[in-house]
């Protein structure tokens, strides 16, 4: 059997084993709920041998959706599990919005419209595709809305997150200045368990740990309301990546628009404001990086992490904007190999001082952004480093097995194993 068969079937067989008939765990251990951005992730993958089931995650995810438009992070179908935050610890029921299935109180990058056209560009069967596209579409111009009002109701084009845990890369090194700031005394009572399936070296520190469940306290108190978080929230960041997922979403949103023939001059209006505000926030000329701004703080966050490429995959980036971004992507200090690591895409840039290789988020290589940093630097035409990060992602699998994420000096696995959005992705690039 050819390598590439044999790494197909694994990530079938593990996104088969993790789903539990209604939808597909993250991992068999450590994740076992709903998450959404991974739900829209594996939903790509999905769709590349089981359109029907594709559109089912999605279906599933959707089920959640706070009247609002939020459609939040966990969903918690089946009641709790060995999981903490359980369903409780989040109070959700306080806030009107709440949907009847419980969930967290948060979002996570809004993936879920690319999956969605991703699915209908796969479906051979162009009704059956159109009439899902149909069903879905209210829903993710609610959530996309909701976006532009309770995170963004200054309408700078840039949307901001209230938790690390809404960018999906919860212990990013540029976190690390902001959650310095929020008092660590008033941490609800609760026990963590994430250490229980995954080694602690791995998993964030308690202080970090403390910081994440301090802010899950102050919300509940607020209701999850957006309008008074807005004002209170202690962690207030207009995010590169989450602001960048979102802008590919709104054109794959507008994409669909036009497949239905809705109107688009208000998604249009989104494009604009957000692709401006990039070049006049975001955009570092000296340093030649994208920086998040720190609302709170009212500065930018000099962190350099893989964050910074995420406008390639958005399309936001100037051509001259995006060489700048590969000569640090090819840079042996930062992202690239040398005597020190053997893999891209090392998630946090080897010369930050919080650089560390084995810990969550803080220099692990994730396949989610090999594939998400792929996919920029094709549209961009660097298709000989695309080539190579490709061939890093493939290897380290082959080495590694389907993991959550990678140590970049070697390529031993880290976090939860047979993890569902390395195999989806996989499949989606070997397709
Ligand atoms: C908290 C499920 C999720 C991913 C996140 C990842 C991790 C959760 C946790 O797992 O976060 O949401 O308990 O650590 O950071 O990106 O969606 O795979």
């Amino acid at each position: 059997m050819s390598r590439v068969v044999s790494l197909a079937d694994e990530a079938k067989r593990i996104l088969r084993q993790n789903d539990t008939g209604g939808f597909v765990k993250p991992s068999p251990k450590q994740y076992p709920h709903q998450w959404n951005w991974d739900a829209a992730l594996i939903a790509i993958g999905l769709a590349t041998f089981d359109v029907p089931r594709a559109q089912a995650e999605v279906r599933k995810l959707l089920e959640g959706q706070w009247r609002d438009g939020m459609v939040p992070h966990i969903l918690y179908h089946d009641g709790p599990s060995d999981y903490f935050p359980t369903p409780d610890f989040w109070e959700t029921q306080r806030s009107p919005n709440a949907p009847t299935v419980q969930t967290s109180g948060l979002t996570q990058p809004p993936v879920l419209a690319t999956a969605v056209r991703a699915i209908y560009e796969r479906d051979e069967d162009k009704d059956r595709a159109r009439s899902f596209v149909r069903e879905v579409y209210p829903k993710l111009l609610a959530w996309h809305r909701w976006f532009r009002t309770a995170r963004d109701p200054k309408n700078t084009g840039l949307v901001a997150i209230i938790h690390p845990w809404e960018s999906g890369m919860d212990n990013s090194t540029r976190w690390t200045e902001a959650l310095a700031r929020i008092s660590p005394t008033d941490v609800p009572e609760y026990e963590r368990r994430d250490r229980q399936h995954v080694a602690a070296d791995e998993r964030p520190v308690t202080g970090d740990y403390d910081r994440f469940m301090a802010l899950i306290g102050r919300y509940r108190e607020a209701a999850w309301d957006a309008s008074v978080l807005y004002d209170t929230a202690p962690f207030y960041v207009q995010d590169t990546f989450t602001s960048a997922v979102l802008h590919r979403a709104d054109e794959d949103l507008m994409f669909l628009a036009e497949l239905l023939g809705e109107p688009t001059e208000e998604i249009g209006g989104w494009l604009e404001r957000t692709r401006n505000a990039f070049d006049t926030r975001l955009w570092d000329e000296n340093a030649g990086l994208y920086y998040d701004f720190d609302l709170r703080a009212g500065r930018s966050v000099r962190e350099n992490t893989c964050a910074t490429f995420l406008p390639l995959y958005a399309g936001l980036a100037s051509e001259t904007q995006a060489a700048r971004l590969v000569e640090h992507l090819l840079n042996p200090d930062e992202y690239a190999p040398d005597e020190h690591t053997r893999y891209f895409l090392p998630s946090a840039a080897k010369n930050s001082p919080y650089f560390e290789p084995r810990r969550y988020w803080r220099g692990p290589v994730w396949l989610n952004i090999n594939w998400l940093v792929i996919q920029g630097l094709r549209r961009y035409g660097y298709a000989e480093v695309a080539e190579t990060v490709t061939a890093h992602t493939l290897e380290l699998i082959e080495r590694g097995g389907f993991a959550e994420y990678y140590d970049p000096r070697g390529s031993e696995p880290c976090g939860a194993r047979d993890f569902s959005w390395s195999a989806a992705l996989m499949l989606e690039l070997l397709s």
